[in-house]
C-alpha cells in the first residue's frame, strides 16, 4: 500500500534522529532544492542562503552550466581509479595550474584529504630536500586553526571538543598566535627543523578573523627567508569568496590571468583548494605546488580511489570558469563591500551587534552577549523565521556568507531582514 506518511520536516528530523550519528546540531530546517541564492524547505518555504555549504557553494545552489556538466559526465564515464588514465583530468590539470599560477596539481576530494596532502608533501620535502633528520618535520600551525576532522589535524586543533579523546595524537606540529609574524619568526629561528607553516589567510570557523593586511606577507618573506613552505589553506576563502581570487591576493583585484605585477600578490609554496572548487556539487579538493616541490611524491606514494576522477576533473573545470566568465570575485568585493558598509550603519546604534567583520562576501557579526549565550542562535532561528538561513560559528559569532552570484537588489533585501530581525533583539526602548 502506498504509504501516507506525510513526510513533511518533522518526518525527516525523526529518522535523522533515530537513525544517524549524532556528530552535528544543525538549524531546525529541512531543505529540499536549491537554486543561485535560493532554497527551499519541505514544506516549500523559500529562504536565503548565507552560509553557502560554508562557502562551497560560492556560483550558486545548482548552477545551471555545472549542472550539465555534471549530468552529461554522470551518463559517460564516473569512475576509472587511477590505475588508467581518463580524457577529462589532464585539461583540468592545465586549466586549474594556469588559472592559480602553479607548476603542477595533486587531485583529492575533501578538504580534510587536502591538507593531510599538504603535510605529506611538506614532510617529505623537510626531510629529503631541506635535510630536515628523517622523523623530525615541524609543520607551525596557528591557535584556533581549522583545517578539518581526520586524525592527524585535529591532533593541533586548538578546540578541546575537536581533539579530546580522540588521541594518541600526531606529533610534529608548533602552535603560534594566529596573526603573530614575530611568534613564527622567533619559532624558524630557534628550530631548523622546521618544514612548513600551515595558516588560513583568514580564519573562517574561528569566527571570520581578519589579520593584520600584511601578515600574510611577512610571513611569506619569514618562510622564504628560514626555507620553509608557506602552506596556505584557501579551502574556505579561495575561489573569489574574499572579493579576490584567493585570499592570499590581498586587495588586488585582478583576476587569475594577472600577470602577478600586482605586489599584494603573495605566492604560497603549496595551494589547498576544496568546497567551491566544484560550485558545491561534488567533492574535489586539491594541492597545487610547483615541480621542485609536488616531485617529492612518487607513483604509489599518495592518492585516492576518487581522486582526480573524471567527474571530479570535469565539474571543477567548469566551476572554475563560472567564477572567471561570470565574476564573481569583482561581485563579492563590491557586495562585500556593501554589506559591511550597510552593518555599519546599523551597528552604530546597536547595543547588541559590536561589529561586523570580513572581505568580500566573507563576514561575520559579533554579537554582544557571552559564548555561550544562546542569543546568537536565537537570531539565527528568528532568521530562518524570516527567510534567510545563517548560523553561528562559535557562542556570539554569526557568519554571513551568501553565495557570489547575489545581486544587489537581493543583497539589500537581506541587509534590510537581517537589521529588522537584530532589532528584535535589542533591549526596549533603544
Ligand atoms: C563540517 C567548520 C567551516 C575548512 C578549512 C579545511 C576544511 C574546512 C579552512 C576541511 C572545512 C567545513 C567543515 C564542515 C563545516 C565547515 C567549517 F565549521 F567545520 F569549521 F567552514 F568553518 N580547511 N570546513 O573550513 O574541508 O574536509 O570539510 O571538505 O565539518 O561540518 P572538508
Amino acid at each position: 500500500m502506498e504509504s501516507t506518511i506525510q513526510k513533511n520536516s518533522q518526518y525527516h528530523l525523526d529518522l535523522e534522529a533515530q537513525y544517524g550519528a549524532h556528530d552535528y546540531h544543525p538549524l531546525p530546517v529541512v531543505l529540499a532544492k536549491g537554486d543561485g541564492v535560493y532554497l527551499w524547505d519541505v514544506e516549500g518555504k523559500k529562504y536565503y542562503d548565507f552560509l553557502s555549504a560554508y562557502s562551497a557553494v560560492n556560483q550558486g545552489h545548482c548552477h545551471p552550466k555545472i549542472i550539465k556538466t555534471i549530468q552529461e559526465q554522470a551518463s559517460t564515464l564516473t569512475l576509472t581509479s587511477r590505475a588508467f588514465h581518463n580524457n577529462r583530468l589532464g585539461e583540468y590539470l592545465k586549466f586549474t595550474t594556469e588559472y592559480f599560477g602553479f607548476e603542477s596539481l595533486l587531485p583529492m576530494n575533501t578538504g580534510a584529504e587536502g591538507v593531510e596532502t599538504a603535510i605529506k608533501i611538506t614532510r617529505k620535502w623537510g626531510h629529503t630536500i631541506k635535510g630536515i633528520p628523517e622523523g623530525q618535520a615541524q609543520i607551525v600551525v596557528c591557535d584556533n586553526n581549522f583545517h578539518g576532522r581526520t586524525t592527524t589535524i585535529i591532533s593541533f586543533s586548538s578546540d578541546a571538543g575537536s581533539k579530546n579523546h580522540f588521541g594518541p595524537h600526531t606529533g610534529g606540529f608548533i602552535h603560534i598566535p594566529y596573526n603573530d609574524t614575530e611568534a613564527l619568526e622567533q619559532v624558524l629561528q630557534d628550530n631548523p627543523n622546521v618544514a612548513g607553516f600551515l595558516v588560513e589567510p583568514i580564519q573562517g570557523e574561528a569566527g571570520v578573523y581578519t589579520p593584520d593586511d600584511d601578515f600574510i606577507a611577512k610571513a611569506r618573506a619569514v618562510c622564504t627567508q628560514y626555507n620553509v613552505l608557506l602552506i596556505a589553506d584557501e579551502i574556505q576563502t579561495g575561489i573569489g569568496r574574499t572579493g579576490a581570487l584567493l585570499a592570499v591576493c590581498g586587495n588586488c583585484s585582478c583576476e587569475a590571468q594577472c600577470e602577478r605585477q600586482e605586489a599584494t600578490y603573495i605566492r604560497p609554496d603549496l595551494l589547498i583548494l576544496g568546497k567551491a572548487l566544484s560550485g558545491g556539487v561534488y567533492p574535489v579538493s586539491a594541492v597545487l605546488a610547483d615541480r621542485a616541490i609536488m616531485d617529492v611524491i612518487q607513483p604509489g606514494q599518495h592518492g585516492s580511489t576518487f581522486g582526480g576522477n573524471p567527474m571530479g576533473s570535469s565539474v571543477a573545470k567548469t566551476a572554475l570558469e563560472v567564477i572567471r566568465d561570470e565574476k564573481l570575485t569583482q561581485n563579492a568585493r563590491t557586495l562585500g563591500d556593501l554589506f559591511r558598509a550597510q552593518m555599519n550603519v546599523y551597528i552604530a546604534d546597536s547595543k547588541i551587534v559590536n561589529l561586523v567583520r570580513g572581505r568580500g562576501l566573507l563576514n561575520a557579526i559579533l554579537i554582544n552577549d557571552t559564548e555561550d549565550s544562546k542569543t546568537a542562535w536565537n537570531i539565527c532561528l528568528r532568521l530562518r523565521d524570516k527567510g534567510l538561513l545563517a548560523k553561528p560559528t562559535h557562542g556570539n559569532i554569526i557568519r554571513f556568507a551568501p553565495p557570489l552570484v547575489i545581486t544587489e537588489e537581493q543583497l539589500l533585501d537581506c541587509i534590510q531582514i537581517i537589521t529588522s530581525t537584530l532589532k528584535e533583539f535589542e533591549p526596549s526602548g533603544s
